[in-house]
């Protein structure tokens, strides 16, 4: 079955920061996850080139505008790679493709009567890319600024071209009420629904004052609104409009992830025009809320924008990803210090999850040969935690198809007290003397509940989950059939005995506990 997400597009006009970078790693795990759970996955990301903003940062800079695109583009890509991003496509909207794409589109709302030539007058702001009406703005120490975002506006006059967004008010309001899983969080449905109930006005779409931008089709003095053309690029990667056979097995998206700053572009002005231009509407659009950097919102001029990869310096890549949704909802917002991070790092990282890794292969390497004991008849404690274990792949899978990323990683972890309550209660080490077939069965039942549990965390730490199935002789193969993917977890009644050998490895108490060390 085919599953195409998307993260929003970043405007390149800076550098990339760990709010970007919350999103790019949310989507990334959605995408491995789905692949471990024998879905096609096409992943789609990318930078918004065109536009105000990027065109006054180029000058500001003395580079042309796609100058700087290439350099930030590199730099925004590269991040990715470096954060573990499995994206299929880095698109920018100034390939050659997407050009195509949002001429196409811009015709068909020509077609469907929705595009007339007006004059617009109104007040703009560059940092959105966004027009807001009088009543929208206010006056602080006399700069007008937006109410909502409190972005600085200026007084804009052209002639432009609009969409009758009017037109679709009653749709959309149909398409919020019909298909409630359209917005996600819930919470955010009726903000945008009272939104659009307040009545819509029509949106103006194509500037004439700068040339940075895809020509309108048949009038050159106009560039399409950015915002046209950023949204379009979700279809442009799916093969709209020429490859009719890629664009049939991938459209409608499963689901957009974006920022709860972009949720009305995504959820109000993009089904328009879909609707318009007669083509399906995503499936869902997930809004996250913002990371703050103890507290306060990162700004350049604030000088507090965090550089992911200073995190992932100091504390390593899976512990950066693994604490974005052990700690935040996704879905509100967040703010953590670099404590917050040390703390999950060392409290459900190394002891709920490495430790109990490294005490029950160590004790396998010491007393079975290092190799999966054979369990025997199990006790009713035995089988309640297996059971809470086998159950988490089904609330996984619920949970990661609403985005509730926390709830799928609080699932894990939850299994993972579970366990180390019942290792500690069991007294494997005890057993050895006393009763050494059932210390083979605690220790068993022990690395069946890690596996598991390692098995469904891939995504969101591929490199230490992967270190410790390595170490318990899981063979390699997600995304394929091998024993890694998700099914075997579920129907893992003879899962240990299929695991082998676990790793003959003298190190393997360091190895399991160096994950997280
Ligand atoms: O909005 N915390 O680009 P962008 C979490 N080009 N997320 C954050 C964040 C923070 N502190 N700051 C930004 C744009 N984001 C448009 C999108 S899509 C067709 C066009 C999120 O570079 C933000 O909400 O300003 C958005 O989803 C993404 O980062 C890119 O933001």
């Amino acid at each position: 079955m085919g599953y195409y997400l998307t993260t929003a597009i970043a405007y390149p006009n800076g550098a990339i920061h760990i709010g970007h970078a919350y999103e790019y790693i949310a989507a990334d795990t959605i995408a491995r996850f789905k692949r471990l759970d024998n879905h096609e996955v096409f992943f789609c990301t990318g930078t918004d080139e065109h536009g105000l903003k990027m065109l006054q940062a180029a000058n500001k800079l003395g580079i042309t505008p796609k100058e700087l695109a290439d350099d930030n583009a590199k730099n925004f890509r590269d991040t990715q790679l470096a954060l573990g991003s499995t994206f299929d496509r880095f698109i920018r909207t100034t390939d050659e493709d997407h050009y195509a794409a949002s001429q196409a589109i811009w015709r068909k709302l020509e077609e469907a009567g929705d595009i007339y030539l007006d004059t617009y007058s109104g007040w703009y702001s560059v940092r959105d890319e966004a027009f807001y009406t009088d009543d929208e703005t206010e006056v602080v120490d006399g700069v007008r600024l937006s109410k909502e975002t409190r972005t600085e506006v200026t007084w804009t006059e052209e002639e432009s071209y609009f969409f009758r967004l009017s037109k679709y008010q009653d749709k959309l309001l149909e398409l919020y009420k019909n298909h409630p899983e359209f917005i996600g969080p819930d919470s955010r449905r009726n903000e945008i629904a009272s939104f659009v109930a307040s009545g819509l006005k029509d949106l103006s779409v194509s500037r004439t004052t700068f040339d940075w931008g895809v020509p309108v089709p048949g009038n050159d003095k106009h560039v399409m609104y950015v915002w046209i053309d950023a949204l379009t690029n979700y279809i442009t990667a799916a093969g709209y409009p020429d490859d009719e056979e890629k664009f049939a097995k991938w459209w409608p998206a499963d689901v957009h992830i974006i920022g709860k700053d972009i949720i009305r572009f995504h959820s109000v002005y993009w089904p328009a025009f879909l609707m318009s231009a007669g083509i399906e509407l995503p499936k869902r659009v997930h809004a996250h809320g913002f990371l703050f950097n103890s507290g306060e919102k990162m700004s350049k001029s604030v000088g507090n924008v965090v550089d992911p990869l200073d995190l992932v310096d100091a504390f390593g890549l899976d512990t950066l990803r693994f604490f974005l949704f052990r700690e935040f909802s996704y879905g509100h917002d967040g703010s953590y210090t670099k404590d917050s991070i040390i703390t999950r790092k060392n409290s459900d990282l190394a002891n709920e999850y490495g430790n109990l890794a490294q005490r029950s292969l160590s004790m396998i390497q010491k007393n079975c040969d290092a190799q999966v004991p054979q369990p025997g008849e199990l006790t009713e404690a035995d089988e309640k935690l297996l059971a809470l274990a086998r159950a988490v792949p089904d609330t996984a899978r619920r949970h990661v198809d609403t985005q509730a990323l926390h709830l799928y990683v609080e699932a894990c972890w939850k299994v993972l007290s579970e366990a180390n309550r019942y290792f500690s209660a069991q007294e494997p080490w005890k057993l050895k003397k006393t009763d050494p077939d059932r210390m083979a069965t605690v220790l068993w039942v022990t690395i069946e509940v890690v596996r598991i549990i390692s098995i469904l965390i891939q995504p969101v730490m591929p490199e230490s989950a992967g270190k410790i199935l390595d170490l318990l002789g899981v063979p390699a193969g997600a995304g394929e059939a091998g024993a890694k993917v998700l099914p075997t977890a579920v129907d893992s009644g003879s899962g240990a005995e299929a695991m082998g050998a676990v790793s003959a490895s003298a190190a393997i108490g360091v190895a399991a506990g160096a994950a997280y060390a």
